[in-house]
């Protein structure tokens, strides 16, 4: 029975469970969740995920939710196929993995999905942008990316000299980040722009970015 990957081409969440599958060169079935119609918080979906969030994946009889989990799952489960994302055989390596992997999601993630939730989700809402909460997470976010900036004069990757989970991890929210008007960020750090432009090539990342067809607003 195949991987079942419950929730939507446009979320981000969901875009980084599918990466990491393309990553494992394995296929999926996306089963689609309506979030407009709020199919997420009804009882065949929470039986799923009880917090009511989408991407949960389904293997056989094991059902997850939690994206970073997931695809940490897949990673795992898939370990001597594609690209190794967790450094399975070296330590110190696979340490490094779980260092920037948690800066994405503990300090990263909090302030880049601030903005993208103002510019991006909340009109689709036909919510009122606040650009005060923007600019102060700009300016959190330009401090994060110096720190970046630094760790990718001294390797090429943010865990060591290889793609790992840690940069998957990153991808679905600057990819939205990047259709904002405030690339700069990205773009005056140039090693972080040529990590950018390095791991978004990838052709899992590439695949899974013509469904996020939100982003090419
Ligand atoms: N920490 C969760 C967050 C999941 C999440 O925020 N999903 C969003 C879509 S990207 C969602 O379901 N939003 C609808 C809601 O929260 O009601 C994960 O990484 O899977």
């Amino acid at each position: 029975m195949g991987l079942k990957l419950h929730g939507s081409a446009l979320s981000t969440c969901t875009a980084r469970v599918a990466t990491a599958i393309y990553e494992k060169g394995q296929e999926f079935e996306l089963v689609p969740v309506n979030l407009v119609t709020g199919e997420h918080k009804q009882p065949g979906f929470l039986a799923k995920n009880p917090f009511g969030q989408i991407p949960a994946l389904e293997d056989g009889d094991l059902t997850l939710f939690e994206s970073r989990a997931i695809a940490s799952y897949v990673a795992e489960k898939y370990k001597d196929s594609g690209c190794d994302l967790i450094r399975h055989n070296n330590l110190k390596e696979a340490a490094f993995v779980k260092v920037w992997s948690e800066v994405e999601s503990q300090t990263f993630h909090p302030v880049i999905s601030a903005i993208v939730h103002q510019y991006l989700i909340l009109p689709l809402l036909g919510q009122q942008t606040d650009q005060a909460v923007i600019d102060a997470n700009l300016e959190k976010l330009k401090k994060i990316l110096d720190v970046y900036e630094s760790r990718l004069k001294n390797s090429k990757y943010l865990a060591g000299d290889f793609f790992s989970l840690a940069d998957l991890n990153h991808f679905p929210y600057i990819f939205y980040f990047m259709r904002s008007p405030w690339t700069s960020v990205v773009n005056d750090r140039p090693h972080v722009k040529a990590w950018w432009e390095d791991i978004s090539s990838r052709s899992s990342f590439k695949k899974v970015a013509e469904g996020m067809a939100l982003g090419q607003k």
